[in-house]
């Protein structure tokens, strides 16, 4: 049975998925003869015309530099950029906009993190916990400042199925732990790690907690203050919003005891050759102009998911994975890489005799966009004993119909591949 003879209701809330696909201008277009069927959201996702038109309407209207003029564009731009960090604070339940950072994406914000946080605490022989699943955003900065201070790197492993060992963990945390940085949700196999019981030991245990939350954020509610996390990261272009631009978020009293980052203009209050002092939170860790447009455009981003609900699309969401899940399952010689039982909407598999490089040029030749490769996620790759994966990965605009697109262009390259 596929969604053209089971009766599927294809709502967000109160909106049907085909409204909701007339607000996203790129998903109407053909791709090689055929309409797309854009599956690579978790790498990035596409935007609706209100984010579109807020990042427009800036540059059209409003652009000038931030914080700096008394003039009125100045002005104007300046508040459209703090409005869009309050809509941060609230999107993710912050306790106040001090702790909201815009670094460029998830990347930058954990390494904020690392050499401004973690370095200056770091003795040889000090311990930084990640896991198995790591995205090589939250594996590399910790080795970097392992190098530069005698740290270790302890990884706690995975399952079969894709799962943070908890009883490994453990045995792993100890008074030498300085941090433990996790990832809410594997980008490579769509696990959602269960960052509550992580985070509770990690606390008994006085160790600070960063979350890698990139794949987290766009699947589900996120409310730091409820997490109990010392540092939560994420991209917009993951969220309906802009490249470039992302968000550090951080506990007061530590971003409070934190040197800054990088220097240079905005981030100080006064500078001479002798002595600088510098700007209050969050702006000691914004230095130099801002991508002023990302943030509107982010800003804008998250009106539009509320307008939604995040509840509601990680419901429908949930449809998604149930629905391929099964689909992919039928096909023959296909095997999912990440069985976990609580994932977000992501699918990793890899198929008997076609590498999934080949896969996924076969795809986009039927119009389905997908990823393959290691996802940068090399360690998880080498865990399965696989060079690369194809991934599916879904968001609140994509159909069951485009499941069985999926489906149908995968027996396509099996029959090219023989
Ligand atoms: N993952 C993917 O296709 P940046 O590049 O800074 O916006 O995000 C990095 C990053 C960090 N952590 C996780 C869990 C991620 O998934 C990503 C980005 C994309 O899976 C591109 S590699």
């Amino acid at each position: 049975m596929n969604a053209a003879t089971q009766s599927v209701i294809e709502q967000v809330g109160t909106r049907s998925v085909s409204s909701i696909r007339a607000d996203f201008p790129i998903l109407h277009q053909q791709v090689n003869g055929h309409p797309l069927v854009y599956l690579d959201n978790a790498a990035s996702s596409q935007h609706p015309q209100v984010v579109i038109d807020a990042i427009s309407q800036y540059y059209q209207k409003n652009h000038a530099n931030i914080h700096r003029g008394v003039h009125t564009l100045s002005q104007r731009a300046t508040d459209q950029f703090e409005g869009a960090r309050e809509e941060v604070r609230r999107f993710i339940n912050a306790g106040c906009s001090k702790e909201v950072i815009f670094t460029r994406g998830t990347t930058e914000a954990i390494n904020l993190v690392a050499e401004s946080f973690l370095r200056p605490r770091l003795q040889p022989g000090d311990e930084i916990l990640i896991s198995a699943l790591e995205h090589h955003a939250n594996i590399v900065p910790w080795q970097h400042v392992c190098q530069h201070t005698g740290a270790v790197l302890k990884v706690i492993p995975i399952t079969q199925a894709g799962e943070v060992d908890f009883t490994a963990f453990e045995s792993l945390i100890g008074p030498r732990t300085k941090l433990l940085a996790l990832a809410h949700v594997s980008n490579a196999l769509g696990t959602v790690v269960p960052v509550e019981n992580f985070i509770a030991a990690a606390r008994k245990a006085g160790v600070p907690v960063l979350l890698d939350g990139a794949q987290a954020i766009p699947h589900s509610v996120v409310d730091v203050q409820k997490l109990d996390c010392d540092f939560y990261c994420f991209s917009a272009h993951k969220l309906c919003g802009p490249t470039g631009i992302g968000v550090l978020y951080g506990r007061e009293a530590l971003l409070q005891a934190m040197p800054p980052w990088q220097g240079g203009g905005d981030m100080i209050l006064t500078v001479s050759f002798e002595k600088t002092t510098y700007n209050q939170l969050p702006w000691k860790f914004e230095a130099g102009t801002p991508h002023i447009a990302g943030a509107i455009g982010l800003g804008a981003a998250l009106r539009y998911l509320n307008s939604l609900g995040m509840q509601n699309i990680a419901a429908y969401e949930q449809q998604l994975l149930a629905y391929a899940t099964r689909q992919l399952s039928k096909v023959e010689g296909l095997r999912i890489i990440g069985t976990a039982p609580h994932k977000a909407a992501v699918v990793s598999f890899v198929t008997k005799n076609i590498h999934p490089h080949d896969l996924g040029t076969i795809l986009d030749t039927e119009g389905v966009a997908i990823r393959t490769g290691h996802h940068c996620a090399m360690p998880v790759m080498s865990f399965y004993g696989i060079p690369a994966t194809a991934r599916a990965s879904f968001a609140f605009y994509n159909t069951f119909a485009e499941i069985d697109r999926l489906v149908a262009a995968l027996h396509h390259a099996q029959n090219v591949m023989g």
